[in-house]
């Protein structure tokens, strides 16, 4: 199988911590999503980036849909069990893939030419960070993972979700939060997580 993405996008860095948490055979392959005459059209319409390619001529598309998957085809699911962690973990990757929503909706924002930039849109996704984040501290138990008693999906995409803050909107979430960035030092320090961070990462103090 082959992963298509680049190196710096959550989306595809969700799947690449769950390929090497799982040791699966997984080629990663860097092709940029954004150019009108990129070479991902063909294998996603969309031209969004992680795809997967499960077999010849057939891809998968949608970070959920592809992290799904990959989750499954061992049979041993990164997820809760009982039916109370198993949602429990569903709404950490909610709240995960909002964060990394909002942090891709601000970068975008300011990358455009300073007069077409609009403040008030980044602020907004700014306050959805900080609230995320807020509700993370008050929500988390304090145990060594988000749910139960093993590192489950819930883990793997709030630590990605958290990471891509401190890359892209780097900010003093920690001081703040102080049992969320605890959490997040310690999964964070996992291999996967280590051995897929985006070129040019600054590890905060
Ligand atoms: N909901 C999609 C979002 C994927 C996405 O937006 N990926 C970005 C890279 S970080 C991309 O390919 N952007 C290209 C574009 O928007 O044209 C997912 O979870 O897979």
């Amino acid at each position: 199988m082959k992963l298509y993405g680049s190196p710096t996008s959550p989306y595809a860095r969700k799947t690449r911590v769950l390929i090497k948490e799982k040791n699966l055979p997984v080629e990663f392959v860097v092709e940029d999503p954004w150019p009108d005459d990129s070479p991902i059209i063909d294998k996603n319409p969309l031209s969004k980036i992680p795809v997967l390619e499960v077999g010849p001529g057939n891809y998968l598309f949608e970070s959920v849909f592809v992290a799904h998957y990959l989750d499954n085809i061992d049979g041993r699911p990164l997820q809760p069990k009982d039916a109370e962690g198993y949602w429990h973990s569903q709404w950490w990757q909610a709240l995960g893939n909002g964060i990394i929503d909002s942090v891709i909706a601000r970068i975008l924002e300011t990358r455009r030419p300073p007069e077409k930039q609009w403040p008030e849109k980044m602020a907004r996704e700014e306050r959805r960070v900080q609230r995320a984040i807020d509700l993370a501290e008050q929500v988390y138990r304090g145990n060594r993972f988000l749910v139960g008693y093993a590192f489950t999906m819930a883990d793997l995409v709030m630590g990605v979700a958290l990471q891509y803050v401190d890359f892209r909107y780097p900010h003093d979430w920690r001081t703040s939060h102080p049992k969320l960035a605890r959490w997040h030092a310690s999964i964070t320090s996992r291999r996967s997580f280590e051995e897929t961070l985006p070129p040019g990462f600054v590890k905060p103090d």
